[in-house]
């Protein structure tokens, strides 16, 4: 479908709006004891790749749809989810690189934006032989920002109403919500307080982080301050030498 010409004057000038998500996968080894029926003998793992919200949030007011392109091994490899959960699940045996072709709503005027995702089934790191004997799931998630770089009005517009509230149904979207009152900042991009198994991404991790950076400044200064130590030493060496060489 032609995507309608957008002069840049109906772009919202010097804006830029930022949203997050995660997307990643989550594997379970299957355990051989008790095998789901229908599942082929050498497929070792059930897992779900996805594209979804930080912490359960409603993306599907600016994310339209999810094309995710399998390995070719798998039959349809190219599966387009049109409505959230934005996730595949699949049974398999082996790893590969997930294509994610990310569609917003036609509003937009974006083109579609492509991301790449190492399916994990295997356990790496110290404690790799305890979590698969414990048939550990494995989580593999990363954390990104959209950046609409000064979006059309009308999808401005959607991005700022943000995702429908609960209890106000889906008339809350769209042109009905175009037409609400916008309510600036009501909805944001923070990322939740706490860290859950699922989303390690919190405000509490951003804090540690935030600590972490501060104590290896501190080391750094400490570094900064030898250096100008030994520095000083030197030059206080340097100028001894040149008053002994002037003297002789
Ligand atoms: C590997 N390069 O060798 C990878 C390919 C493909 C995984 C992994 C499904 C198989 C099916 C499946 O697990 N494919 O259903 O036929 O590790």
């Amino acid at each position: 479908m032609p995507t309608p010409k957008i002069s840049n004057k109906d772009r919202v000038k010097g804006i830029q709006v930022y949203r997050p998500f995660v997307y990643g996968s989550i594997a379970k080894p299957i355990d051989p004891n008790n095998r789901p029926a229908g599942i082929t003998a050498e497929h070792t793992h059930l897992w779900s790749v996805y594209v979804r919200g930080v912490d359960g949030e409603d993306i599907s007011y600016w994310l339209k749809k999810v094309q995710f392109k399998l390995h070719e091994t798998y039959a349809n490899s190219s599966r387009m989810i049109e409505s959230p959960p934005f996730e595949v699940t699949e049974s398999g045996w082996g790893e590969f690189e997930v294509q994610l072709k990310l569609y917003f709503m036609s509003e937009a005027n974006e083109k579609a934006q492509t991301l790449w995702h190492a399916l994990k089934l295997h356990p790496y790191g110290p404690d790799a032989e305890g979590q698969k004997e414990r048939r550990e799931a494995i989580i593999s998630q990363n954390y990104e920002e959209i950046i609409f770089n000064e979006p059309v009005e009308p999808f401005y517009d959607i991005l700022t109403s943000g995702a429908p509230q609960p209890g106000r149904g889906k008339g809350s979207k769209g042109s009905k919500q175009a037409s609400t009152i916008k309510k600036q900042g009501e909805r944001s991009a923070e990322i939740p307080r706490d860290n859950s198994k699922e989303n390690p991404y919190s405000l509490k991790t951003e804090d540690s982080e935030l600590l972490r950076l501060r104590e290896a400044m501190k080391t750094v200064d400490v570094l900064v301050k030898r250096e100008r130590g030994t520095l000083r030493e030197k030059e206080e060496r340097l100028a001894a030498f040149k008053r002994e060489a002037e003297a002789s």
